[in-house]
């Protein structure tokens, strides 16, 4: 029979070999299982005098104890080697799209509201925003609609409660507060537009709680009225992509502009189908005027020194009218149908010189 201590090298020998888990096993019944060459020569102390059994057992018992110690250390490091594999090759990149190919599209308010930026930007505006609710002073008075005045009952307001001092904080019904705020934290000259979210309490066909407005505002000491034609020609130029676009430029009436005008561009009706810088019909795109005195100096500015233009569109109704849109209401329904439909490849950012749509 083999000494203790060579079977004892064995034996731990075979641990560090062990190679996996099932390995360690193997190893661990050979040597404690109940025919394990340990066990065996346990069994033989029993044809031992009572002193070599005594000194016989003790040892066995060490070895016992060291083997189970080897074991369960080597099974401890098996574990973590088995983790380490097991991170290192099932490893994801969480930032990799869930599906293997893109499945939605850029809506297209988005994409006209990028289209804008981009031409309002090549003609020197820069994009001012400003909060959704707003106080009574930069949603109306500033804008000259003093309390009482009849243009409040046309906008539909969406009211807050009350507040302590009797006053009300509304949902913008317009972003023109966006202006009243650029002219009373900069100085001339401005020369700004404000994409943004606006709201009325009005829904049917053609009018949704919340739509998209864009309005602009240029002021210097010297801006006219040739200036506002020629930038909303160039920007209808552009925007629809005709070269010889005809517009109409109609006296009207705002509270905010003086003179004010709307723009309307010429179209044919052709099938149900509405095309834009053709036929002899015209519809009505933009508001326009010069900003009015009390404006200017509710924006903190003096008129009799700063003058200059605003104007102000539906993005939504554009949006329509340039990518033939007939329900203005599926704008807003998340209907993937409608945006596989209707919606533009992401990534394909709108630029002048690669191509808006
Ligand atoms: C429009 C039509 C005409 C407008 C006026 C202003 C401001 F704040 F400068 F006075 N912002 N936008 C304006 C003028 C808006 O929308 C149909």
């Amino acid at each position: 029979m083999m000494s203790l201590s060579t079977l004892a090298q064995e034996i731990l020998a075979e641990v560090a070999a062990a190679a996996d888990e099932p390995q360690l096993e193997a190893v661990r019944v050979s040597a404690l299982g109940k025919k394990g060459s340990i066990s065996e020569r346990m069994k033989s102390l029993g044809a031992m005098s009572p002193e070599e059994r005594k000194e016989a057992g003790a040892a066995l018992n060490v070895l016992k104890d060291r083997v189970a110690e080897a074991i369960s250390v080597r099974k401890t490091y098996l574990q973590e080697q088995a983790l380490e594999q097991r991170l290192a090759s099932e490893k994801i990149d969480v930032t990799l799209p869930v599906r293997p190919q893109a499945q939605g599209t850029v809506h297209p308010v988005s994409q006209v509201w990028e289209e804008v930026v981009q031409i309002f930007g090549d003609l020197g505006f820069s994009v001012a925003e400003g909060p959704h609710i707003e106080d009574d002073f930069h949603n109306f008075t500033a804008l000259n609609i003093p309390p009482e005045h009849p243009a409040r009952q046309e906008h539909d307001t969406f009211y807050f409660n009350e507040k302590p001092d009797g006053s009300r904080m509304v949902l913008r019904t317009h972003t023109s507060p966006v202006q009243i705020r650029t002219m009373l934290s900069s100085k001339p000259p401005i020369r700004i537009i404000a994409p943004g979210r606006t709201y009325r309490c009005d829904s049917d066909m053609t009018h949704t709680p919340m739509f998209n407005q864009i309005e602009g505002l240029v002021l210097d000491g010297t801006t006219h009225l040739g200036n506002l034609k020629w930038v909303l020609t160039e920007f209808c130029r552009s925007f629809f992509e005709v070269d010889d676009v005809k517009m109409r430029f109609r006296a009207s009436h705002f509270p905010f502009t003086e003179p004010s005008m709307e723009v309307d561009i010429n179209c044919s009706w052709e099938g149900g189908q509405v095309k834009i810088g053709q036929g002899n019909s015209w519809l009505e795109i933009l508001g326009s005027g010069m900003v009015h005195p009390n404006v200017i100096r509710a924006g903190g500015l003096d008129p009799d020194h700063v003058q200059g233009y605003a104007f102000g569109m539906g993005l939504d109704r554009i949006a329509m009218l340039k990518y033939g849109i007939p329900d203005l209401r599926a704008f807003f329904e998340a209907d993937l149908r409608w945006l596989r439909h209707y919606g533009f490849r992401a990534l394909q950012v709108p630029t002048l010189v690669g191509g808006l749509s």
